[in-house]
């Protein structure tokens, strides 16, 4: 089952169903106002299959803005899950290579704050590459998504923009390299109640358009991440609390070639087979 958030008017927002691939249950008269009245139910699925879809309002997609599927969750970040991203932070930095390979090893995984919900970019809004790196690339990754209680209970696409040659520099500028303006965007939608297994059937694909052309293309499968879900669930909450629940990106597997950098105007599309595809244009912060 497919989620979404969106708007008709300027500053509001809105929950709907997706049906087949252009259309929207806007679920607002049933009193789902917000995925959090779904997402704390022990099954939201059985409460979104309880209602009489024929006596909601459908709305074409194209006539409403998508926005980005969070709301009050805090966004948090896996890190080197997968082996291609493992290899090219240990060839960007000898200075904290070893770092990368330990951290891929070790029963801990990295976990970093990657943004809170109001400065997500959603489908369609402008991502961010800083104005002072010389190095800017996409991250595609699943995100998880998880409520208050820890229970994973849904999946959504997360771009977890990342400026290279900061990271590379200097291991401790790395909240510098991943959170700034417009660096985290989600979307578009949220897939309720799917197990582990299947979503470990998707695949991840990243293309980048320039003028047109596409100037990079690659893709994984999200069964190349190293941790299970589980794991990196249980570390996100030990110690912590997350009252409003948490957004969890699983890390990328898809990295370009060590000379491509992103420019403005720049379109990143990432497309998770079992979600959708979410799209947004980069400008300079
Ligand atoms: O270790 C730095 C960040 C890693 C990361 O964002 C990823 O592997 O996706
Ligand atoms: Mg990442």
């Amino acid at each position: 089952m497919k989620l979404c958030r969106f708007s008709q008017d300027p500053g509001d927002a809105k929950i709907g169903a997706i049906v087949g691939s252009s259309t929207l249950v806007d679920l607002t008269p049933s009193g789902i106002t917000r995925f959090e009245d779904l997402l704390e139910l022990d099954d939201p699925l059985a409460k979104l299959s309880g209602l009489d879809r024929a006596a909601l309002p459908k709305l074409s997609i194209s006539d409403v803005k998508l926005l980005a599927p969070v709301e009050r969750q805090e966004v948090w970040a896996a890190g080197v899950t997968y082996l291609r991203s493992k290899k090219a932070r240990m060839d960007e930095s000898e200075f904290s290579a070893s770092a990368y390979d330990r951290v891929y090893e070790a029963p801990r995984p990295e976990l970093f704050f990657k943004s809170l919900p109001e400065k997500v970019a959603g489908p369609r809004d402008e991502i961010g590459i800083r104005r002072d790196a010389r190095w800017s690339v996409p991250e595609p990754e699943l995100a998880l998504v998880i409520n208050s209680r820890g229970k994973l209970v849904g999946y959504t696409i997360g771009n977890d923009m990342s400026s290279r040659d900061i990271e590379g520099e200097n291991l401790l500028y790395l909240p510098q390299a991943k959170t700034y303006r417009n660096s985290c965007a989600l979307g578009p939608f949220l897939v309720l109640g799917a197990a582990e297994a299947i979503a470990r059937e998707w695949t991840i694909r990243l293309a980048i358009e320039r003028g047109g052309q596409v100037v990079f293309s690659g893709e994984t499968s999200v069964n190349q991440i190293k941790r299970s879900f589980t794991e990196l669930v249980e570390y996100l909450f030990r110690s912590q609390r997350f009252p409003h629940g948490a957004i969890l990106l699983t890390g990328t597997g898809v990295v370009p070639a060590d000379t491509f950098t992103l420019q403005e105007r720049d379109w990143v599309e990432i497309e998770v087979s079992g979600i959708g595809l979410l799209r947004n244009q980069v400008t300079v912060v």
